[in-house]
């Protein structure tokens, strides 16, 4: 083993084949505007824009200073008791992007986290009412809600919770995820069809009776598990069960908040306002960790009951409002006004389309899906290994054709940058092409 393989061994990767990577790492040192760089001086084109988190670009220079000029001002305080201005400021300026009715921002570190803030609060919120009895809550199959207890137990990603089985939290129920690719694959935009899938709400209502039930949570678009983007009237439809049985309606925006869908919110995009919106990545444009939890006031109010000198909400982390992070997310909305990137965001959508779909007839694609600056190409899997041709695909692309990709087994993901140069982004897909080519 060489002295930096060695070192390399000390840090244990999340989400990587660790004894892959360190075989053969890719290592990157730098970055600025769409590229990364490694320490040899490569310069990579990034199509995945972070993790779906650097809508804006790397260092993005007005955001770079904001944070420096925090970080000497006020490093830290502590958020229990006290606060700071830049995070009064950040959800007074979050809120009054979010729809209307929805204003009170609890912050947290990330995505995991908001989901985790967002579950306690509706079963709280439940309780405050006296209607304590609503205490399960639903996912969906194929939902990704980050990684703590909570999140893992409402998602339905197989291989992040197959290992932890026996220790998911108790009382959750799943919807079935709406993908359909008999009928719909390769549609651009929303499927046609599945808005009947929401009514698998309504199974659960009559299995447990809705005065049990606290909450239901979905990706307005399904992200991590390839880009399933909602049926044509299957959000509104969840919204009026939801109505209709006093549930509260949690949209997980990790992803598709701040432009990803051309507008603030996915709620915007699709005309359905839930009760409580989750988000963090676009929140500081990737530059500090955090995240927020965006709530109606009937759900705030319901808390805001009961003698003024105590606790309302027992919940909250030692960096909830962190000082550097909120100057972080002021100067990312700043950009965000001043660039037009949601503006911009939406006018790359139709040729970040018609890139995806002039893949539809390459040899191994079996679906290509989209809405907003979300992407997937999704390939057959080789027989007998399952996510190889995907693998393959990425890292003959960081070595061949100097670009970061995102696969998920045999899905390839893309998350453009909201400011993309249309040039470069097809010449990425030109690379892509090339690899996908002559992959078997
Ligand atoms: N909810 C949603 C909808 C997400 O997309 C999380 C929660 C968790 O956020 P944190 O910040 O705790 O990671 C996410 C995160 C991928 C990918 O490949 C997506 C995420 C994370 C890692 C990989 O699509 N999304
Ligand atoms: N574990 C211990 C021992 C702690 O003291 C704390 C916070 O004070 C935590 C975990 C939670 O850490 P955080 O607030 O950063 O989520």
């Amino acid at each position: 083993m060489s002295a930096s393989q060695s070192k390399l061994d000390a840090y244990w990767m999340p989400f990587t084949a660790n004894r892959d990577f360190k075989a053969n790492p890719r290592v990157i040192t730098g970055a600025s505007g769409h590229y990364y760089t490694t320490s040899d001086g490569t310069k990579l084109y990034d199509t995945f824009s972070g993790l779906w988190t650097s809508g804006v670009g790397h260092c993005h220079p007005k955001i770079v200073e904001a944070v420096q000029k925090q970080v000497a001002e006020l490093d830290y305080c502590m958020g229990f008791q006290v606060t700071n201005n830049k995070a009064i400021e950040l959800a007074d300026r979050v809120t009054k992007m979010a729809p209307d009715g929805i204003d009170h921002c609890f912050f947290t570190n990330s995505g995991s986290e908001s989901v985790d803030t967002a579950l306690k609060i509706a079963l709280g919120y439940h309780r405050a009412r006296g209607e304590g009895s609503r205490t399960r809550l639903i996912g969906r199959e194929r939902g990704y809600h980050g990684v703590n207890f909570g999140g893992m137990s409402v998602g339905g990603m197989v291989p992040n919770r197959k290992a932890f089985s026996a220790n998911l939290i108790p009382g959750v129920d799943h919807i079935r995820h709406t993908h359909n690719p008999e009928l719909n694959a390769f549609t651009r935009g929303l499927p046609a069809h599945g808005a009947e899938l929401a009514e698998d709400l309504e199974r659960l209502c009559g299995l447990h009776d809705a005065s049990n039930i606290a909450a239901v949570i979905v990706e307005p678009v399904a992200g991590s598990t390839g880009v399933l983007p909602p049926p044509v009237g299957y959000l509104e439809r969840l919204r009026e069960i939801c109505d209709q049985h006093g549930i509260l309606l949690i949209f997980d925006e990790v992803i598709a908040a701040f432009g990803r869908l051309g507008t603030s919110f996915g709620a915007d995009r699709f005309g359905v306002t839930p009760d409580i919106i989750t988000c963090a990545k676009g929140l500081t444009n990737g530059v500090i960790p955090m995240g927020a939890v965006l709530v109606r006031d009937s759900v705030y109010d319901a808390f805001m009951q009961g003698p003024e000198n105590m606790v309302e909400l027992f919940h909250g982390y030692t960096y909830s409002g962190h000082p550097v992070a909120a100057a972080a997310g002021l100067a990312t909305m700043d950009v965000y006004d001043e660039e037009g990137t949601f503006e911009q965001s939406t006018a790359l959508e139709p040729h970040f389309e018609d890139l995806l779909h002039s893949f539809a007839d390459q040899k191994h694609v079996i679906d290509v899906r989209n809405i907003g600056l979300m992407g997937a190409i999704e390939m057959a899997p080789r027989d007998g290994a399952p996510g190889a041709r995907g693998g393959e695909t990425h890292k003959r692309c960081f070595w061949e054709e100097n670009l970061v990709i995102r696969n998920g087994m045999d899905t390839l993901q893309f998350s453009p940058f909201l400011n993309s140069n249309p040039d470069e982004m097809a010449q990425s897909f030109a690379s892509i092409r090339r690899v996908l080519d002559s992959i078997e």
